[in-house]
């Protein structure tokens, strides 16, 4: 070893090689045998190391799942028969935000959300069109879903029953995951502890009737999608799952009765061996909790996983590098030992799949399951120096922050706290000024980006056309259903939530005499309430990795320029409209242009333009962001412009950022709409824009007034 590091130090001329992660990890340039503390064992033996499964894929593959849903019933259900019949192997729905947040689609909150991210589904009328010709009794189909979960799995049961299909060979899995909601996703609807209460009835109900349903998949994905580290997203990924065996146990059921059914689900990004180790390191993590919980079959202390490749590390320019991107995570995922998997496609980061980009995506996993041979070998990447000393260094690491966890009194306090999503803002925010001043690289954005971008077909869904399409089908279902016995069922619902009945129970009952998702969730939410926090953006990470920067000094000074002028700090209402959740981009803009010196409004979630325009007057602000990732930005930001000047408020700037494609740039140009911000827009640029647009002089970054002028 002495003589490796003499040799490898002359020939970097004395440069530290050590690499240091997001995660604190330092990296070395080189593993031996040393640096291997244990011996992983062998698949199918505890702890699981290295896979499940004594066979894994050299006995069966992966399940090539695709997440898919859009527009109506009808058109998702053809989509997933023509997925199907080209080697997409099981099902996975994704439903719109309406859905998600329990609303049926005649509601008028919903207006710029119905069928756009996912399927619309109002009853079980919808539901079974879903799986028509698709024998529930075979395929295994997961539903992610966590706000709405009991009106869903109730439409689910019932679709089934109707098919002729016997509750107990209903395969497949409900992500039934609200911790992270609360922390990341904010698909919630109901508060926290009744929250819970659905999970454990779901439990209950699951491991009593549904003997091969997989009652629920605790989530880091979303985690690593708003930006948390590997490590935060392993150790709260693994503290939820601890909080919902506690639940279940507190509920009265025996753990090895409910704990073989759970199964988690984690992003897989673009740090490789990083990715591989940490699916080895949650089957330990898990092995070891379970065992401290009390479980005594080893099924229940097996973790089961679905991944998927990372939505944020895929990129609106130079798309089609994003193949390349994700056969990279794809191959992570399978060294890891996944049990299922879905590839994103290239056209992530601006809409969801064509037929053409689901093509793609879904051959990635084909290619390497049929072409490569990479199957025939288990875990061949065991006994890596590297991949297993990272296993334990990610090990040690997020048992630490679950040490944390629980001796805070576990994970449902913790999110209740807020320091877990504190913590993941703070990643976020410091991976978005790494990427902005170049230090991570992204290529094609940051790097080596193209002087102009080819056009790229996406998919667009007219959803006034989807919307009277399910309010006729509403109307249809409550015309033709027998009311008294639906209104029955309803009550006997709302008196399930005040006592202690098991709701899910209770709503297969609603969702058979045809009360709809809304109905359903309002009978629960007449006990519950509906839920809503007020966003709190990081201070000072931004800037902090900023210091010293002249470009960014630069935008400080104009600023401070605008706040003479003003004789008060320009102001920005961050502003998040429709039920799209996702506000990892709202956050990081938030608490950078804060840093950077405005005075910043963070709006709350799931807005109507109406609420929105009424706090932009309240707060008084100079210029309004909208946030949009669900795709209701040519709905809801043209009727706030509108509802601005009718306020005689015209002159209040809106810009819009997120997943907006570009051939809807002239639309809300022409709306009125004065900047648009893409996925991979540099903030510090965004900022310097907005400076422009309130009058400020501002040079291109990089130049000094006078060379400008
Ligand atoms: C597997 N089997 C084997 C085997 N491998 N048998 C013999 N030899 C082998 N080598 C058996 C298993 O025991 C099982 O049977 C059956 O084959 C199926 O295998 P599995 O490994 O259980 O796979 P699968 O059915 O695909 O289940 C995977 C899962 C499940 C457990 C992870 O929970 C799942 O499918 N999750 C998907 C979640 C998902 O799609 N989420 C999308 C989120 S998108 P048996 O009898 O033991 O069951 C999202 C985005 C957003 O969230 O925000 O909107
Ligand atoms: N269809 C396909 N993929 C979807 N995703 C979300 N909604 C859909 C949908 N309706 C995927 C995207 C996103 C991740 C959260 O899930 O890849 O980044």
């Amino acid at each position: 070893m002495d003589d490796w590091q003499a040799l490898a130090a002359k020939e970097v001329k004395g440069k530290d090689l050590t690499w240091h992660t997001p995660e604190g990890i330092a990296v070395k340039p080189l593993y031996t045998a040393e640096d291997v503390r244990e011996d992983p064992g062998l698949p199918g033996f505890a702890p699981f190391t290295r896979g499940v499964r004594a066979s894994m894929y050299a006995g069966r593959p992966w399940t090539i799942r695709q997440y898919a849903g859009f527009s109506t019933a009808e058109e998702s259900n053809a989509f997933y028969r023509r997925n199907l019949a080209a080697g997409q192997k099981g099902l996975s729905v994704a439903f719109d935000l309406a859905t998600h947040r329990g609303y049926d689609s005649d509601h008028p909150r919903v207006v710029g959300d119905v069928g756009k991210a996912g399927v619309a589904i109002d009853s079980v009328e919808d539901m079974k069109i879903l799986f028509d010709g698709i024998p529930l009794g075979e395929m295994s189909v997961s539903m992610t879903m966590n706000g709405a979960v009991i009106p869903i799995l109730a439409f689910f049961i019932v679709a089934g029953e109707e098919q002729g299909v016997d509750r107990k060979l209903l395969d497949g899995t409900i992500q039934n995951d609200i911790l992270k909601e609360f922390m990341v996703r904010n698909t919630y609807i109901y508060p926290p502890e009744p929250s819970m209460r659905i999970i454990s009835d779901i439990f209950g109900y699951t491991s009593r009737e549904m003997p091969k349903f997989n009652s629920i998949s605790i989530s880091g994905y979303h985690m690593q999608e708003a930006g948390a580290t590997q490590v935060q997203e392993l150790a709260f990924t693994i503290a939820d799952g601890m909080e919902y065996v506690k639940y279940g146990v507190a509920s009265g059921l025996d753990i090895d009765k409910f704990a073989g059914r759970l199964s988690f689900f984690f992003a897989i990004g673009m740090n490789f061996f990083m990715e591989v180790a940490k699916l080895r390191a949650a089957r330990v993590l898990w092995h070891r909790v379970m065992t401290k919980l009390g479980a005594r079959d080893e099924r229940s202390k097996m973790l089961r996983t679905h991944c998927q490749t990372s939505g944020v590390s895929l990129q609106e320019q130079d798309p089609y590098n994003n193949v390349m991107r994700t056969t990279i995570e794809a191959m992570a995922a399978m060294l890891g030992g996944t049990q299922s998997l879905h590839t994103n496609a290239l056209d992530e980061a601006i809409a969801l799949p064509t037929d053409f980009s689901a093509r793609i995506a879904r051959n990635t996993q084909i290619v390497i399951q049929e072409e490569t041979g990479m199957c025939n070998v288990v875990d061949p990447l065991g006994g890596s120096y590297y991949i297993e000393a990272l296993t334990q260094n990610l090990v040690d690491k997020a048992w630490e922050i679950i040490e944390r966890v629980e001796a805070e009194g576990g994970m449902a306090k913790a999110v209740a706290a807020g320091w877990p999503k504190a913590m993941i803002e703070e990643a976020a925010a410091a991976r978005q000024a790494r990427v902005d001043k170049g230090d991570d690289v992204i290529v094609g954005v940051n790097k080596y980006r193209l002087a102009s971008e080819d056009h790229l077909e996406t998919l667009e869904v007219d959803n006034h056309v989807v919307r009277d399409a399910q309010i006729a089908r509403l109307a249809m279902v409550r015309s033709r259903r027998n009311e008294a016995k639906c209104r029955t069922a309803l009550a006997a619902l709302t008196d399930g939530a005040e006592g202690t009945r098991n709701l899910l129970e209770l709503a297969v009952e609603a969702a058979r005499h045809r009360a709809t998702l809304g109905e359903i969730s309002d009978a629960m939410e007449a006990v519950f309430g509906r839920y809503g926090t007020q966003p709190s953006p990081v201070k000072g990470v931004y800037g902090a990795a900023y210091d010293g920067d002249s470009r960014y000094r630069q935008v400080i000074e104009g600023v401070e320029a605008v706040t003479r002028r003003l004789g008060r700090k320009p102001r920005l209402l961050v502003a998040k409209m429709g039920q799209d959740g996702h506000d990892r981009g709202a956050n990081i803009i938030a608490s950078a242009f804060g840093d950077m010196g405005f005075e910043v409004t963070s709006g709350p979630l799931f807005q109507t333009p109406q609420e929105t325009l009424v706090l932009a007057l309240e707060s008084g602000v100079d210029a309004i962001g909208a946030s949009s990732l669900a795709a209701g930005h040519k709905t809801l930001i043209p009727e706030l412009i509108g509802l601005l000047r009718e306020a005689g408020r015209g002159d209040i700037k809106v810009v819009a950022g997120g997943v907006i494609p570009p051939q809807d740039y002239e639309f809300l140009r022409e709306a009125g709409v004065q900047g648009i911000y893409g996925p991979g827009s540099n903030v510090v640029e965004c900022a310097a824009d907005m400076l422009r647009l309130l009058g400020h002089n501002m040079p291109p970054l990089g130049e000094t007034a006078e060379a400008a002028e």
